[in-house]
């Protein structure tokens, strides 16, 4: 990390805001000055927000030091994108609202992080403390903080300008030490106008060394995994989100190779290895979950996306019932282990550390698992793949989710620097089947809640964190909750192609309303809806796609011009399923 020292702007920097008087020879510093300056300090170049009282002058002084301001039409997709911009960086996102609506605006994306463990930190501008307390009704009053605590991982306020050091050098390291999650940081408008010192300023930041310490497992514990991956007859190792946040790619890589065992990568972890890689066992998920005998969890949980690590997925006789497996789990969280079923070998540390260290104890001469394993897998993962090729390879009138996600796949497949944003049901689970991800950390999608809305945030700053080409497949109903930012987008110019899946409404276009009055059923939206027009609004590329062809001609033109474009790719309304893949957990089906 350096031995920088400090810089710290005297308040007379903020000429660039003609409201302010402050003498440039001013030797005092501000609040505003002081939150910008610790930010800097610690690296932190960007703020994803939205301004008003009484942040407005802060985001512009910010603008004038030099920080990459991106200004949102909602505070919630400024949340999305700063969680994702924490997750690609392990840097937390910053996301800026202004209090209490602009708050809670941005609450949902912060809750959001803190469940899918990205790193981020909602600052919100909040009223006057005295005010509040005595709840007299101030502008925008609301205990913001109390309120922030039990949703996300750690909570503060900061009320002396001496003190926003320590401030932002806690929520950094809540943020991103341990398991990563969202950070609430109240700043109360007076703060901001307090004036301090230029010295004492510089001295009270805080430059946060080594802000998320490695945390290195213990040996008995790499031991005990290590000798229960070797008793295994059918091992299969499970990639999450968090072996992708890791950032430990060649290790992970190593790790899988040498051992030569099968994996399935969760959502976001495609990618991590390239989905054509020989060992990907996910096209044979349904056959590899229940006959594994022992299964290495690396970052990811046995939440609802492994169906609680037990029932039938597992090979279990009934809905809760445990399939067998012995189960290594990898995580940087002691709690984690035996949260849905006994967890053998827990190995507890960060994910570099720990894959380092089994990679240790592997050696050179690991045994390949059992070749009748080997060559079973292969072969259901062989006839899956076959049998998708034959669906995709069709043409049918109208397009559907296959015949366009072939293009999609293709797309990708030439283009893998690209980021893939992904939300929907039916648009989400064919897209996560049907199209390979080949490098680390270019899958972004709704995560542990299946949450629509993170679309258009996280397309932003996806492009803005890493200049590559940003592809969004979005379900028409997923898309709406963020459609209004193709205008920051086009505003800040951004290389985002937005292919939005139009069947007509959520899951399918079909529904029809079973009292027969004049309203349309609550699944069905606009027919025929053009959704490329609402780019062509704000002077980005709209595209009207009802063929494979077209779609691919607008989808290259996008890639090769780099311009905002969003294509209104027309699927027949009838091909999606009720909730996608998770038609079983809509109660009326348990009822059955
Ligand atoms: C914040 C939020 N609200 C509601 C839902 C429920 N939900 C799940 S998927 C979905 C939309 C599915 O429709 P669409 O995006 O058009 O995808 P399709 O299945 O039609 O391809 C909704 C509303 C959710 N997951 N998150
Ligand atoms: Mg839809």
């Amino acid at each position: 990390m350096g031995t920088v020292e400090p810089q710290v702007s005297t308040a007379g920097d903020v000429q660039q805001h003609p409201s302010m008087t402050t003498d440039a020879q001013s030797q005092v510093t501000d609040g505003f000055h002081l939150v910008i300056d610790a930010l800097k300090l610690n690296g932190i170049d960007t703020i994803f927000g939205l301004p008003g009282i009484p942040i407005t002058d802060f985001t512009r002084m910010a603008q004038a030091a030099g920080m990459r301001v991106i200004s949102f039409r909602h505070e919630q997709n400024a949340g999305n994108a700063a969680a994702i911009a924490g997750f690609l960086t392990q840097k937390p996102g910053i996301c800026l609202t202004v209090s209490a609506p602009g708050f809670l605006n941005g609450l949902t994306a912060l809750a959001n992080a803190t469940t899918n463990c990205f790193p981020m930190i909602l600052i919100s501008g909040s009223s006057e403390r005295e005010i509040v307390d005595l709840q007299q009704g101030d502008y925008e009053e609301m205990d913001q903080l109390a309120i922030a605590k039990p949703l996300c991982k750690a909570a503060f306020r900061v009320l002396h300008a001496e003190d926003i050091g320590v401030g932002i050098a806690r929520a950094i390291r809540a943020a991103v030490s341990g398991r990563p999650g969202g950070v609430y940081l109240d700043l109360p408008g007076k703060l901001f106008a307090q004036t301090l010192d230029v010295e004492a300023g510089r001295k009270s930041l805080i430059k946060v060394v080594d802000p998320a310490p490695r945390q290195i497992p213990a040996q008995d514990a790499v031991q005990r995994a290590l000798e229960l991956l070797k008793s295994a007859k059918r091992p299969l190792i499970v990639l999450g989100k968090g072996a992708a946040y890791a950032q430990a790619d060649a290790d992970i890589l190593a790790l899988v190779e040498r051992t030569g065992i099968p994996y399935l990568p969760m959502s976001m972890a495609k990618g991590l290895l390239p989905d054509t890689h020989e060992q990907s066992a996910a096209a044979a998920r349904s056959y590899v979950l229940p006959e594994a005998d022992v299964v290495m969890l690396v970052g990811a949980r046995l939440n609802w996306l492994l169906s609680h690590g037990r029932g039938k997925t597992w090979g279990g006789k009934g809905h809760k019932d445990w399939g067998g497996q012995k189960f290594i789990q990898i995580d940087i969280s002691p709690q984690e282990a035996d949260s849905n079923v006994r967890i053998d070998a827990p190995l507890v540390g960060d994910i570099g550390s720990c894959v380092s260290a089994l990679l240790a104890g592997i050696g050179a001469s690991w045994p390949k698992p059992p070749a009748e394993w080997l060559s079973a897998v292969a072969e259901r993962k062989n006839k899956n793949i076959a049998k998708m090729a034959e669906t995709l390879a069709k043409n049918p009138v109208p397009m559907n989710f296959h015949s366009a996600l072939a293009v999609v796949r293709d797309i990708i497949k030439a283009n893998p620097d690209a980021c893939l944003v992904n939300e929907g049901a039916n648009a989400l689970d064919f897209t996560r089947s049907i199209v390979d991800m080949y490098k680390p950390r270019k899958r972004l999608d709704v995560g542990t809640w299946g949450v629509m809305g993170i679309g258009m945030g996280f397309c932003v700053a996806a492009a803005v964190v890493s200049g590559q080409q940003v592809i969004a497949i979005e379900g028409d109903s997923a898309f709406g909750f963020s459609g209004m930012e193709v205008e920051t987008i086009c505003r800040y110019n951004l290389p985002v192609c937005v292919v939005v899946f139009n069947n007509n409404g959520i899951y399918r276009g079909t529904d029809v309303n079973p009292a027969g009055g004049p309203d349309v059923a609550p699944t069905v939206f606009v027919k025929g809806a053009r959704y490329d027009k609402l780019m062509e609004a704000f002077g980005g590329v709209g595209v009207h796609a009802t063929t494979p062809a077209e779609l691919r001609s607008a989808m290259e033109e996008a890639i090769r011009s780099r311009k905002p474009t969003l294509i209104n790719a027309v699927i027949d309304e009838t091909a999606g399923t009720e909730s996608g893949r998770i038609t079983s957990l809509n109660p009326s089906a348990k009822k059955k």
